[in-house]
C-alpha cells in the first residue's frame, strides 16, 4: 500500500506531466515527439510559474491589504544565476518534477542546462544580494528588490593561448519564462538640462528643473520563491526606453534621424553591466545608470505609498525603509530629497529628516580605488538639480554637525566634507550616504571595525549610534541543498529535514564527527561530487586530472588583494621541489583556479596568462608523476561554482588582512565539508571562531601585524634575497620555461612584488603559506583524521546562512514584522 505522502507526491508528479504537455502543445506549439531539450524546458518552466505566480499574486495582495512596513533593497547587481532548480527546490517539487520528467522520457538535468545564468553582477557584492532575497522571502519579509534589467550580464571568459577573452553575455537572447514585463508601472525621469530660480506668489524661492532628455523606465518582475511555500516576493528590474511622446515627435524641429539617435541612447542606460575596473571616475553612463534606477525605483515606492496613504507624507519612514548596496545607489538620497522639497513642497528639515529615517547604507570594501567619487562637473551636466542638493546638504552638515564638534577646524571640514577639493572638485558618495542613512554596517565583525577606525572615524564621533555590523551569510537552499544533493540527503537522515531553515541544526553532525560509518559516508559523498567534477573538467579542459587526489580549490574575481599569484608561487615551489628531488613526497593535489579579470585590469589579466601557461607546462610533464595538476576553469559563475564546491577538499581564501571586507565563497566551500587555508581576514576570522583552530589552517600576518609592516617600511625585496624558494621561483618567470622562445613574458609577477613593492604582502606572506600547505598535506594523509575536520566543518558553520544575516539586518536596521501569507 502507498502512504497518503507518497499518493499525494504521485499526484503531483501526474498533475506535473500533464501541465508540462499541456504548455509543450498550448504554450511551445510542439508535442512530445519532436520537441527539443529547450521547449521541454520552457514547457516545464511555464508549468512550474503557474504556482510561482499563484504565490506571487497572494503574496502581494496580502502586502496590500495589510499595508505592511517593506524593505526596499536598492541594487546595481543580482547574480542570480540559473533559477529553474532554484523554483523548484523552493516551492518542494523538485523530486516530482524530476519524476515526472523522467516518466516523460527526460533527464531533469539536460534541462537545467538549456538556462543561462542570470548574471547581471560582478562577484561577491551581487551574489550577496541574490542570497539576501531569497532568505527574505523565506522568512516572510515584505520586501522588494530593485535594479537594473541589463541587456548583457558580465562577459563570457574563454582563452585563447592562455589569454583572457572576453564576449558579451546575451542572457535572454531567446526571452526569460521568469520574468513578466509591466507596462502599467512604466515610470518617467529625466536627465540633463538646466535649473531656473523662480519665485511663487508668495514670494518665495523655488527651483525648476528644465530637463533635457526624459527616458521611460520598463519594470521587469521576477518572481522571488521563497523555500517551503512561503512569500513569493519581486525583484523589480527596469529597463530604459526613449520616451515616446519626447522623442519620435517628427513633426518638431529635431526631425526623425535625431530623434532616432536619442531612441539609441535612452536604450544604451540599461544595455550592460560595468565590470568592477572602471572605478576611475567620469563614466557618464555609469552615473546616468544609477541615477535611472534610482529614480525609477523611488518613484515606483511613492506611487505605492500614495496609493495607501495620498498625499499625507507623515507615515511613509514607517513603511518605507531602503537599503543601499554599497554607494552604487546613494544618488537616490538627494532624489529623493528633490521630489519631497522641489515637487512635494516639503520644507527642507522635514525633508532631511524623512530621508535620514528611510535609508540605511552597506560598506563592502575598504580599497581606496574602489570608493566612488564623481567630479562634480559631471553631476553639474548629468544631474543639475541634484548637484545643488548636495551641496546643500553638505552646507548644512558642515556648520550644523562638524563645526559644533570641531569648531573652526578646517582640517576636520575639509576631510569630512561630501565635495572633495582640489582641481577637480569630486562627490564622496561613502560620506553622502552615512550624511543621509541612519545605520552604516559592515559585512563582517573585522570589517566592521575597520569601517569606523580607519574608513569613517570622525562620523562615529558625530554619530556613535549610527555604525554597527551585520556578518554575511549564503543560502543554504542553493549553496548546500541543491548543488549537493548527496550530501543533503546524508544531512536529512543524521540530522532531520529542517536544516535548509534552521541551518544551526547542523551543529547535531558534530555528534558523528569520530564515527567511523558517517566519516565513511561523508567521505564516499565527497568523492563521488570528486569524480562528477573530474569529468566535468575533461569535458571542459581535455585534462585528466586524478579524482583521489586533494582538490584544491580558489574560486573568486582576480584581483592582487585576493592573491591568486600567491598560490601561484606556491605551486611553483611544489613544482620545483618535485624537480630538484624525483621523490618529493606530497599527497597528490590538484589545484583549480575559476577567476574572471576585469577587462581593463592589465596585471590581473597577466596573472591568469601565468597560470594558464604554468598549468600547461606542469600537467605535461612526466616528472611530476601526477602530483601536481593545475586547471584553470574557464568562464567562472554561478553555476559553475555549483559544480566546483560541493567537490573541494581545501579552500583557498588567502587574502592581505584587512582588504577582503568578508569574502561569502568561504562559507560555501566550508559548509560543504572543505577545509579552509586562510588568512584572519573578513569572515574567515569568525569561521575560524565557529569551527576552531583544528580545523582550519591559518596563516600569514594579521591586520596589525600588517599595519605595522607597512608603518616600517616593508621592502619586498628583502624576502626575495633572503629565501632561496623565493628568489628561484620569481627568476623561474623571467626565463622562457613557462614560454618557449619568449622570455619574459610572464615577468609582470615578478615586477609588481619587487620594483611595484608589493602592495599586497605576498612575499612576506610565502613562508607561512607555505608551512599551512604542509599542514594541510600531512593532515590529508590521516584519512579519519580528515574525516572528521569536514564533517565539522559542515556541521559548525551554521552560522552562515543568509537566514542570519537577514535577522540580523531586521533587529538592528530594518525593523520588520514578518507576514504570513
Ligand atoms: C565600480 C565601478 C563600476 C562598476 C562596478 C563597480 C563595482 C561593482 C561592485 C565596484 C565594486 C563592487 O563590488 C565590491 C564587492 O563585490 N565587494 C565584495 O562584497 C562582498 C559582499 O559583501 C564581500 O564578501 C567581499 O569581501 C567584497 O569584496
Amino acid at each position: 500500500a502507498t502512504s497518503p505522502q507518497a499518493a499525494a507526491t504521485g499526484a503531483t508528479t501526474e498533475q506535473l506531466k500533464q501541465n508540462i504537455i499541456k504548455h509543450l502543445h498550448s504554450s511551445l506549439g510542439t508535442d512530445v515527439n519532436k520537441a527539443s531539450s529547450q521547449a521541454w524546458w520552457r514547457a516545464t518552466c511555464a508549468a512550474v510559474n503557474e504556482q510561482v505566480f499563484d504565490g506571487l499574486r497572494n503574496t502581494q495582495r496580502t502586502h496590500y491589504q495589510q499595508d505592511t512596513r517593506a524593505l526596499h533593497y536598492f541594487s546595481l547587481e543580482y547574480l542570480m544565476g540559473r533559477l529553474f532548480s532554484n523554483n523548484l527546490h523552493n516551492l518542494g517539487l523538485f523530486e516530482q518534477a524530476k519524476l515526472a520528467l523522467a516518466e516523460l522520457g527526460i533527464k531533469i538535468a539536460d534541462l537545467e542546462d538549456q538556462e543561462e545564468d542570470m548574471a547581471l553582477g560582478n562577484g561577491g557584492l551581487g551574489r550577496l544580494a541574490a542570497c539576501f532575497i531569497d532568505s527574505l522571502a523565506t522568512l516572510n519579509y515584505p520586501a522588494v528588490g530593485y535594479g537594473i534589467h541589463y541587456e548583457h550580464g558580465l562577459f563570457k571568459q574563454s582563452f585563447q593561448d592562455g589569454r583572457q577573452i572576453e564576449r558579451p553575455d546575451s542572457w535572454r537572447e531567446y526571452a526569460n519564462p521568469w520574468e513578466i514585463c509591466r507596462p502599467e508601472s512604466v515610470q518617467e525621469i529625466s536627465v540633463y538640462g538646466y535649473v531656473e530660480t523662480v519665485y511663487d506668489l508668495q514670494g518665495l524661492m523655488k527651483k525648476v528643473w528644465h530637463p533635457g532628455r526624459i527616458i521611460k523606465g520598463v519594470p521587469w518582475d521576477i518572481p522571488v520563491v521563497g523555500y517551503n511555500g512561503s512569500s513569493v516576493n519581486v525583484l523589480r528590474l527596469w529597463e530604459s526606453r526613449a520616451s515616446d511622446f519626447f522623442n519620435w515627435d517628427v513633426f518638431n524641429s529635431g526631425g526623425y534621424i535625431d530623434a532616432a539617435r536619442e531612441n539609441i541612447e535612452a536604450e544604451t542606460i540599461s544595455k550592460v553591466l560595468y565590470p568592477n575596473d572602471e572605478t576611475d571616475a567620469g563614466k557618464e553612463l555609469r552615473l546616468i545608470q544609477q541615477y535611472f534606477f534610482c529614480s525609477c525605483s523611488l518613484k515606483d515606492i511613492i506611487r505605492r505609498y500614495k496609493r495607501a496613504h495620498g498625499d499625507d507624507w507623515s507615515k511613509f519612514p514607517q513603511q518605507v525603509v531602503i537599503q543601499l548596496n554599497d554607494t552604487h545607489p546613494a544618488v537616490a538620497i538627494p532624489e529623493l530629497m528633490r521630489i519631497l522639497v522641489d515637487r512635494a513642497d516639503m520644507n527642507w528639515d522635514d525633508a532631511w529628516a524623512l530621508c535620514q529615517q528611510v535609508f540605511a547604507y552597506t560598506n563592502h570594501t575598504l580599497l581606496p580605488e574602489a570608493l566612488e567619487r564623481w567630479p562634480v562637473r559631471l553631476f553639474e551636466k548629468v544631474l543639475p538639480r541634484h548637484i545643488e542638493i548636495i551641496y546643500e546638504i553638505n552646507r548644512r552638515f558642515l556648520a550644523e554637525q562638524v563645526d559644533v564638534l570641531w569648531p573652526g577646524d578646517h582640517a576636520k571640514k575639509r576631510k569630512l566634507s561630501i565635495i572633495e577639493e582640489g582641481d577637480e572638485p569630486m562627490v564622496r558618495m561613502g560620506h553622502l550616504s552615512v550624511v543621509g542613512s541612519f545605520k552604516v554596517n559592515g559585512v563582517a565583525e573585522i570589517h566592521s571595525k575597520l569601517v569606523q577606525s580607519d574608513l569613517f572615524p570622525e562620523m562615529v564621533a558625530l554619530w556613535p549610534d549610527k555604525f554597527t555590523n551585520v556578518t554575511n551569510g549564503v543560502t543554504p537552499r542553493r549553496w548546500l541543498k541543491a548543488c549537493n544533493p548527496r550530501l543533503s540527503k546524508l544531512l536529512d537522515e543524521k540530522v532531520g529535514t529542517g536544516w535548509p531553515v534552521n541551518l544551526k541544526l547542523l551543529s547535531k553532525l558534530a555528534d558523528y564527527a569520530d564515527d567511523p560509518q558517517v566519516q565513511d559516508s561523508f567521505m564516499a559523498i565527497k568523492q563521488q561530487n570528486k569524480a562528477d567534477l573530474a569529468k566535468e573538467i575533461k569535458k571542459l579542459t581535455r585534462i585528466d586530472i586524478d579524482p583521489t587526489a586533494i582538490f584544491d580549490i580558489q574560486i573568486k574575481r582576480l584581483h592582487e588583494y585576493k592573491r591568486q599569484h600567491l598560490n601561484l608561487l606556491h605551486i611553483l615551489a611544489l613544482y620545483r621541489r618535485i624537480l630538484q628531488n624525483p621523490d618529493y613526497d606530497m599527497v597528490p593535489r590538484v589545484f583549480i583556479f575559476g577567476a574572471k579579470a576585469a577587462p581593463g585590469y592589465k596585471l590581473a589579466k597577466e596573472i591568469i596568462y601565468a597560470i594558464n601557461k604554468i598549468a600547461d607546462k606542469i600537467n605535461n610533464d612526466k616528472r611530476v608523476k601526477n602530483r601536481l595538476k593545475v586547471v584553470f576553469m574557464p568562464n567562472y559563475r554561478v553555476t559553475l561554482a555549483e559544480k566546483l564546491i560541493p567537490a573541494a577538499d581545501v579552500s583557498e581564501q588567502i587574502s592581505t588582512a584587512g582588504k577582503e571586507a568578508s569574502g561569502t565563497g568561504n562559507m560555501k566551500l566550508a559548509l560543504n565539508g572543505a577545509v579552509t587555508v586562510g588568512t584572519l581576514d573578513g569572515a574567515n576570522i569568525e569561521i575560524a571562531e565557529e569551527v576552531g583552530s583544528d580545523n582550519i589552517a591559518i596563516f600569514g600576518l594579521t591586520v596589525d601585524e600588517v599595519k605595522a609592516l607597512h608603518a616600517s617600511g616593508y621592502h619586498s625585496h628583502e624576502y626575495y634575497h633572503n629565501n632561496p624558494e623565493i628568489k628561484a621561483v620569481l627568476d623561474w618567470l623571467e626565463t622562457d620555461y613557462f614560454t618557449p622562445g619568449k622570455p619574459g613574458e610572464l615577468s609582470a609577477i615578478k615586477h609588481s612584488l619587487l620594483e611595484g613593492g608589493d602592495p599586497y604582502l605576498v612575499l612576506a606572506d610565502f613562508e607561512s603559506y607555505a608551512k599551512a600547505q604542509q599542514l594541510i598535506d600531512s593532515w590529508y594523509r590521516d584519512k579519519a583524521g580528515w574525516a572528521k575536520k569536514a564533517i565539522l566543518n559542515t556541521a559548525l558553520v551554521g552560522k552562515f546562512t543568509s537566514d542570519r544575516s537577514i535577522e540580523d539586518y531586521v533587529s538592528k536596521v530594518w525593523q520588520l514584522t514578518p507576514c504570513k501569507i
